[in-house]
């Protein structure tokens, strides 16, 4: 590859797609495929109950943090705002960071540049790269597979080795849930940290693992606890943290740096917590004990299917497993595959059922799902099983099927999805409440323990508990009669548990807080009812940045 002839002197825009996302476009836009984590892939059959925040784009911004040209972030923009920015400011560079399902919006913003800002290099990276073929898609002057930062640091003649400086970033944005947007509190949130990029593991469906190097590759940004230790300890100070979102694919499965991490956390008496994804196999390193002290208090998890190749015995373990997190106060993300190969219309539902039985916090499901780039992609192909005339903005797990399967049809494959959701919300109960019912299991066990890091982060959990959410307790009981009495009945139980512990306070805001909370979940009934929806604000971000001579 050629360096840019400017050098660092290049100024750089790095965009994610346009919005509004949560609508059906002719750009790939879709409504069933909003830029929302929870709403999108997690909580979406809980109505009023989900969960509903945004994520910004990390890619971009860890690029735009170590390259020293000046660069500006634009992140969700409309149209009309990324034609702006084209326009007002003048850009030797315009890199586009993309998943897959979006190559449309890429196409259009290609476009876009050659029309509006006809001297700026093209530059398309992110998933959305690994399309077989995505050169003919767009017209971009280069496309770029794997690691971004290092790739940009390149193209400017940088050194691509220089060591990783990680942006400050809060992790969600705008959550809401009720009817209630929550105040965007500093500190009230979140920050993530991205110690690597890409999974060693390589399952042959797995998306992130192939983009980075696939089986035995991974990019490790942070290598040491040591090293995170330092860089928690900033992230704590400048954006007054004390909640870390990890994303990594891998956290718990390097002990060595865990394990590290934990002393340093211990020495310098921090009471830290951290949310992480992690197998089931990487969570047994550890005792209860070593994960609470280390701070764990979130977990996603894949929860196996009982015959997809696993023996019974070990699906047994991970409802054990899921069950005994639970006890310590850990909240537990299931992730569940619907439509493996094995899957048939008469096991599927029992399959279902299983993985709602692990009464997970959380529950994520999603379709089997070839996904370009992947060992699994390569091989369906080969089998001549891939639908070739499916929308790629199609291609993401939550709609139907984009192979042929054996036994399942792709119009059955979305019924199966949606009662998969429906069924986890109307046995298990609304998410908040099942977190709720973690967190007083959690604080009953260590409310006295003997570490001062583990008493703080249990109390500082359980003063939500205490007030607002057990408000939130209250209307879950009085709404959820009208789905499944028994669970309304589990609720009741759980808020006079609460109100035990914290006679008070609990009753206080129960009675004061639960009515505007109860007419702010209707409203918002309703409003779902209607069709609304939820968009992203747009961001721009400048950094080392000179006005254009
Ligand atoms: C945060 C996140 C989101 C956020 C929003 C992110 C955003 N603002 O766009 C939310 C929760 C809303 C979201 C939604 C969805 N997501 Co998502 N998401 C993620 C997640 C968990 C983290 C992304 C991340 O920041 N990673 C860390 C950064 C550092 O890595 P990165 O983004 O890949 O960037 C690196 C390189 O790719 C490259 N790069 C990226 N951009 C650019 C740009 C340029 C110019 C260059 C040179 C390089 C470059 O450099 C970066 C540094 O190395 C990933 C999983 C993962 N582990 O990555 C899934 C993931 C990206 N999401 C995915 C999917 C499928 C979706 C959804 C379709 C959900 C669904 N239905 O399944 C929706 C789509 C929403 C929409 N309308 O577009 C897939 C993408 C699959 C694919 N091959 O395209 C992933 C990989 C998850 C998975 N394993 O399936 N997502
Ligand atoms: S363990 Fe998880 S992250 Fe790693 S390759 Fe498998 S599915 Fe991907």
């Amino acid at each position: 590859m050629q360096t840019h002839p400017k050098g660092s002197h290049a100024r750089i825009l790095l965009s994610s797609v346009f919005g509004p996302y949560a609508q059906d476009d002719e750009f790939g836009s879709r409504s069933i495929n909003p830029m929302e984590l929870y709403h999108n892939q997690v909580t979406r059959a809980q109505g009023s109950f989900s969960l509903r925040m945004f994520h910004r784009s990390w890619g971009i911004m860890m690029i735009q943090e170590n390259i020293s040209a000046p660069c500006s972030v634009l992140d969700f923009p409309t149209r009309e705002a990324f034609a702006r920015e084209l326009t007002t400011h003048r850009y030797d560079i315009v890199g586009i960071s993309a998943i897959i399902v979006n190559v449309g919006k890429v196409r259009e913003m290609c476009r876009m540049v050659r029309e509006l800002s006809p001297d700026s290099a093209i530059v398309v990276g992110g998933h959305v790269a690994a399309i077989p073929g995505v050169e003919h898609m767009i017209d971009a002057d280069h496309i770029v597979r794997g690691e971004g930062i290092s790739w940009m640091r390149r193209y400017l003649g940088e050194d691509e080795n220089a060591p990783i400086r990680h942006p400050n970033i809060v992790s969600g944005l705008e959550t809401r849930i009720m009817g209630i947007r929550l105040p965007n509190r500093k500190g009230g949130t979140a920050a993530t940290i991205i110690p690597s990029v890409g999974c060693p593991m390589g399952c042959n469906f797995c998306t992130t693992s192939a983009f980075f190097g696939g089986k035995g590759k991974f990019v490790n940004f942070y290598e040491t606890g040591d090293e995170l230790f330092d860089l928690m300890c900033r992230v704590e100070s400048e954006l007054k943290v004390n909640s870390f979102f990890v994303m990594d694919e891998n956290f718990l499965l390097h002990r060595t740096r865990a394990m590290r991490l934990l002393e340093r956390m211990k020495e310098a008496g921090k009471s830290w917590e951290l949310s992480v994804f992690a197998s089931a196999n990487a969570i047994r390193k550890y005792t209860m004990l070593e994960l609470v002290e280390l701070g764990i208090s979130w977990v996603w998890m894949g929860l196996e299917s009982p015959k997809a190749g696993y023996s019974k015995l070990q699906g047994n373990d991970v409802r054990q497993l899921t069950r005994e997190l639970r006890e310590h106060g850990i909240r537990v993300q299931g992730s569940t595959i619907v439509g493996l190969e094995h899957h048939t219309p008469d096991n599927i539902v029992e399959e279902i059922e299983a993985a709602i039985a692990h009464q997970t916090d959380f529950h994520q499901f999603m379709l089997y799902t070839p996904v370009p780039g992947t060992p699994l992609y390569q091989e369906m192909s080969e089998q001549g099983r891939l639908l070739t005339d499916v929308d790629f903005a199609d291609v993401h797990g939550q709609y139907k099927f984009n192979f042929r399967h054996a036994a399942i049809s792709r119009e059955d494959s979305k019924r199966f999805l949606d009662w998969a959701f429906w069924r986890d919300f109307e046995s298990n109960g609304p998410s908040l409440y099942r977190m709720c019912q973690t967190m007083l299991q959690g604080w009953r066990r260590y409310k006295d323990y003997p570490d001062p890091r583990v008493r703080e982060r249990f109390e500082r959990e359980v003063k939500k508990l205490s007030s607002a959410y057990n408000a939130a307790l209250w209307v879950m009981e009085r709404e959820f009669r009208k789905v499944n009495r028994s669970v309304s009945e589990r609720i009741h139980k759980l808020r006079r548990e609460v109100e035990k512990e914290f006679p008070v306070v609990a009753r206080l805001t129960a009675a004061s807080l639960g009515p505007i909370l109860l007419w702010s979940t209707r409203r918002e009934e309703h409003r779902l009812a209607k069709g609304r929806t939820y968009e992203p604000p747009t961001f721009i971000e400048r950094r080392n940045w000179v006005p254009a001579s």
